[in-house]
């Protein structure tokens, strides 16, 4: 199975842990979770990225000055490529600087061209109300100017970073975001979810993020399949019954004298070739189910949903309400 080259775009102030998250998904993503691993397309990253994520499981965070431009990477699920990101550090810099600047337009055409985009904030600042409304604002509004015109599926996944700093929830985690979760609900087009993540001795749902992203895609691929595999099946259907009875027959003689395909033909190729069909989408839906039993539980962003009930929802997984419904969670323990 292979998916279209991906985009995923990643956004945050200095300092909110995106080399952190980023090494440590690299570390939990060197063993396959629910078939998908990550690589780096560069052997000397794979080394760094392997060393910080070992470093930072023993709270050796990366100092602030430990950064790097670029890294690429490929996602493979079962052994093939299927996907190739790119994510920028010097990006996020864009943030702080006028529309103009060469960094912003190339942040807003990534934005533009994005699949899937993470926003990253620390959770613990947020949590004391300690994150000035207009850091967030600067991103919401970077969000909606280049979605304005949005004409594919995109998820935004919320990483709340830090969690594990955390021993009780306020409503100031999500009372920024409203704009934000206004601009989703608006859309038909864009899922979003806030997804609190930790990383360190107690590791919090790292791999979440992008199951979260890839789902969006997949399912999108799902819903191609099907319609393929209905098409497919109801053209065999019709073959198959113009080749039955006196018009069969008839059909059948014809094609003998004049050397062109009888329906009783086409129904045997049209049925193989909807089989085909068949085998692709029972695997879409079979990678759709394994990557939905996980997103599930995460707090998605939807419509009549107030701050109360998503701070509720996060307060939820952090008492392992949620986690107790979920059998062999491992790597994805959310909680104790
Ligand atoms: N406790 C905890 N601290 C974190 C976490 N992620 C980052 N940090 C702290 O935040 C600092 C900045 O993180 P970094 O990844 O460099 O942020 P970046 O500037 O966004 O790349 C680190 O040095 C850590 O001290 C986390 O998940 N848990
Ligand atoms: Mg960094």
């Amino acid at each position: 199975m292979s998916f279209k080259i991906m985009k995923i775009v990643m956004l945050g102030h200095s300092g909110v842990g995106k080399t952190t998250y980023m090494a440590s998904l690299y570390g939990v993503l060197q063993q396959s979770v629910q078939g998908f691993r990550l690589k780096t397309t560069a052997n000397e990253d794979h080394k760094r990225l392997v060393e910080l994520a070992e470093n930072i499981r023993q709270a050796n965070y990366p100092l602030g000055t430990d950064q790097r431009k670029d890294y690429d990477f490929d996602l493979r699920y079962q052994g093939d490529n299927v996907l190739t990101f790119s994510w920028s550090d010097y990006r996020g810099r864009a943030l702080t600087e006028t529309q103009d600047s060469e960094q912003a337009k190339l942040l807003l055409q990534d934005l533009k061209e994005a699949d899937g985009i993470m926003i990253f904030c620390d959770s613990f600042l947020l949590n004391q109300g300690k994150v000035r409304n207009s850091q967030i604002g600067r991103m919401i509004s970077l969000i909606n100017h280049s979605l304005k015109e949005l004409e594919h599926p995109l998820s935004i996944s919320i990483l709340l970073t830090k969690f594990d700093l955390l021993e009780n929830i306020t409503n100031q985690l999500i009372k920024p975001f409203e704009g934000l979760i206004t601009t989703i609900n608006c859309s038909n087009n864009i899922l979003g979810a806030f997804i609190p993540v930790g990383c360190g001795v107690k590791q919090i749902n790292i791999p979440i993020p992008l199951l979260f992203i890839l789902n969006t895609a997949v399912s999108n691929r799902y819903h191609v399949a099907q319609k393929s595999l209905v098409k497919s099946k109801s053209e065999a259907e019709e073959f198959a019954k113009n080749s039955q009875g006196l018009g069969g027959n008839i059909n059948w003689i014809v094609s003998k004298i004049t050397g062109e395909e009888s329906n009783h033909e086409k129904a045997i190729n049209a049925k193989a070739k909807a089989e085909l069909h068949k085998k692709e989408w029972e695997l879409i839906k079979a990678t759709c189910e394994s990557l939905e039993k996980y997103i599930k539980k995460i707090p998605l962003i939807k419509n009549n949903m107030t701050i109360d009930k998503y701070t509720e929802e996060i307060l939820a997984i952090k008492s392992g309400i949620i986690s107790q419904r979920i059998e062999n969670l491992d790597p994805f323990a959310i909680f104790d």
